[in-house]
């Protein structure tokens, strides 16, 4: 079933509506089929104005999908409890539906898309009986790029709507760009009946369309976001010779004024939004150096017409968990959820303010836990669900940058990847070339705490950190990142670092946050031919004198622990690499391949 099939003659739409000014008449077609097939009992088509925000948050309010935090201490924030089984990403249930299994490649769970569309077609059909559909337009990207894409998203859910106003640009900026093209995603998404076993995130690159049911979290149901700005992005990117990446994007100026500008691929959980926003250590900040935020998820990179990788967000706002942010840990952050934001998952406090395990805080003596239940200290479980989010406008971090909202971008020295282990990988390593480069971030991996699996040290490879969001054969990303060097003049330098390497007694080696500018410090002084490094077997590594160890304080010999290679740990990792290497067959580049013996050669 092709999704412009999805009319049944049978039915008709249940509520005529008028069509507002700005959608054309693709976009009004489209529409009238979906509503057709799910039956709301009226449809909403948003502007995207002050007005209707205001408008759909008091509705919201009075439909408890909102509940109104404490308006003096946190002017504009809401609270959103979700249903208490949908509350992260469900990757078991996101299908990539292209033509054929191959396409998709084995890291992807695969369905045929008429088949897709069939099922799911059924889960659809009069799910919005009783429901409002919103009509969402919005705009990845910036207004006027060539590389902007434009989505509309049909959803039942007001917390959807009033999240991708904040995470987006949404409303009349998304028509007028469009103008009477038919080239939209089509995102549909109904909640369902939130049933876990009725939930299916399913991508349909070669129609441009997105079919999300059963479920209302972010990951899942704000499809700008992981669906179409990595998944179908990273689709588009291989048609068109560019990257979407699972990435921050932030610009760091040096004591001498000058900013350069990197990217970071890092799984979850391994504070990405913590170093795009990274306040300087009092010492560094006196001596000039600065750090502004692109972005803190997802970065488009294309190269423009000197051979230089360029970076841009498309995103407007952050999706951030919330545990663990404090005015320590990422001042930044503090500040850009401080108002108009919309809490998911927190606690309530009798005072009608948000807290959350890690707040700067104690936890009060009684509040409202996440699922509505009265808590305590003494409950035997966490207030807070330890995936709560903030959503909130970029444009509240302080340490946005003022190219932020640039359709060019920016400029890319530096890539970097890394992950969270406790052994084996050092703290920084520089790639010897881009094909080395892209091996570091092909054979990137991460692992599981005790809290989450009840196994510590196991390690889940996540290629780029992008093993959930690549919209295609993972074997063909990796050829599609290798042919970029070829148009690269020349191609930023590539780092792999590790913040999470510990000691003998379980301590981590290195104190992390604000501390990791340091790092960052080498990483930019390699960019500008400014320090020697020595050639290991694994890469270029700094020599200990040249990294800013001033104010610290760990000692020169916890430095060179962080960075020692043990090879015969070395070997070991080799050797788990190898599952990624059969799983993709002979989808796996040579040159990786190559790459890995030459790594066993040099060990
Ligand atoms: C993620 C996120 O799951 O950004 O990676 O929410
Ligand atoms: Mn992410």
């Amino acid at each position: 079933m092709k999704r412009h099939d999805i009319l049944d003659a049978r039915s008709t739409m249940k509520t005529a509506t008028t069509i507002p000014a700005g959608f054309n008449e693709h976009a009004r077609r489209w529409v009238e089929e979906c509503a057709t097939l799910c039956q709301p009992d009226s449809v909403h088509w948003c502007d995207g104005s002050n007005e209707e925000r205001a408008e759909l948050t008091r509705q919201a309010a009075s439909q408890s999908i909102l509940i109104e935090l404490n308006q003096t201490a946190m002017p504009g924030c809401y609270l959103h409890r979700s249903n208490p089984n949908d509350t992260a990403r469900t990757e078991h249930c996101t299908f990539i539906c292209t033509p054929t299994k191959a396409s998709a490649g084995p890291t992807n769970n695969w369905m045929a898309p008429a088949d897709a569309y069939q099922m799911l077609r059924g889960c659809f059909a009069g799910s919005m009986r009783g429901r409002t559909m919103y009509v969402v337009p919005f705009l990845m990207g910036h207004p006027g790029s060539p590389l902007a894409k434009i989505g509309i998203e049909l959803t039942d859910s007001l917390y959807v709507v009033l999240s991708m106003g904040i995470m987006t640009r949404m409303g009349r900026i998304a028509l007028e760009e469009l103008g009477d093209r038919d080239t939209f995603t089509r995102c549909l998404h109904s909640v369902g009946e939130c049933d876990p076993n009725r939930r299916y995130i399913c991508h349909f690159p070669q129609d441009n369309t997105i079919w999300s049911y059963g479920s209302g979290y972010g990951g899942n149901a704000l499809l700008g976001k992981k669906c179409l700005s990595l998944r179908i992005g990273s689709y588009l990117g291989h048609e068109e010779g560019w990257l979407a990446e699972h990435m921050l994007i932030m610009g760091v100026t040096d004591p001498r004024g000058q900013t350069t500008y990197v990217t970071g691929a890092f799984p979850s959980a391994c504070g990405k939004t913590n170093l795009a926003m990274l306040t300087p250590p009092p010492s560094m900040a006196a001596d000039g150096w600065k750090i502004e935020t692109l972005g803190d998820d997802i970065a488009w990179m294309y190269i423009d017409g000197h051979g230089h990788l360029r970076a841009l967000n498309p995103e407007a706002g952050y999706f951030g968990v919330v545990p663990g942010t404090n005015r320590t840990t990422n001042p930044n952050a503090i500040e850009a959820m401080a108002r108009n934001a919309i809490y998911t998952n927190v606690a309530l406090r009798p005072d009608g303010t948000a807290w959350w395990e890690g707040h700067d805080e104690p936890a009060p003596a009684q509040c409202t836990d996440w699922t509505g239940q009265p808590w305590t200290p003494n409950s035997g479980r966490k207030a807070t669900h330890p995936n709560s989010r903030f959503t909130a406008p970029v444009t509240q971090n302080p340490a946005i940058s003022p190219l932020w909202d640039d359709p060019s971008g920016v400029p890319i020295s530096a890539i970097i990847f890394g992950g969270r282990r406790s052994k084996t990988l050092p703290l920084v390593v520089e790639a010897f070339n881009w094909t080395h480069g892209a091996y570091l971030g092909a054979m990137m991996g991460s692992e599981t705490t005790a809290a989450a699996s009840g196994q510590t040290g196991v390690v889940r490879r996540d290629p780029m950190a992008m093993l959930p969001f690549c919209g295609y054969n993972m074997g063909a990303y990796f050829a599609h990142w290798l042919s970029m060097q070829k148009r690269l003049a020349p191609p930023p330098r590539i780092f792999h670092v590790n913040w999470f390497r510990t000691d003998e007694h379980g301590k981590f080696l290195w104190p992390g946050f604000g501390e990791n500018l340091r790092i960052l410090q080498w990483i930019l002084d390699r960019c500008h031919g400014r320090v020697d490094a020595v050639k290991t077997p694994i890469g270029w590594m700094p020599q200990p004198e040249d990294i800013n160890l001033d104010g610290l304080e760990i000692d020169r010999a916890r430095f060179e622990q962080a960075q020692a290679i043990d090879r015969e740990a070395w070997r070991k990792e080799l050797s788990t690499q190898e599952e990624l290497f059969v799983k993709l067959g002979g989808d796996m580049p040579k040159e990786l391949l190559f790459e890995r013996e030459l790594l066993l050669s040099r060990l």
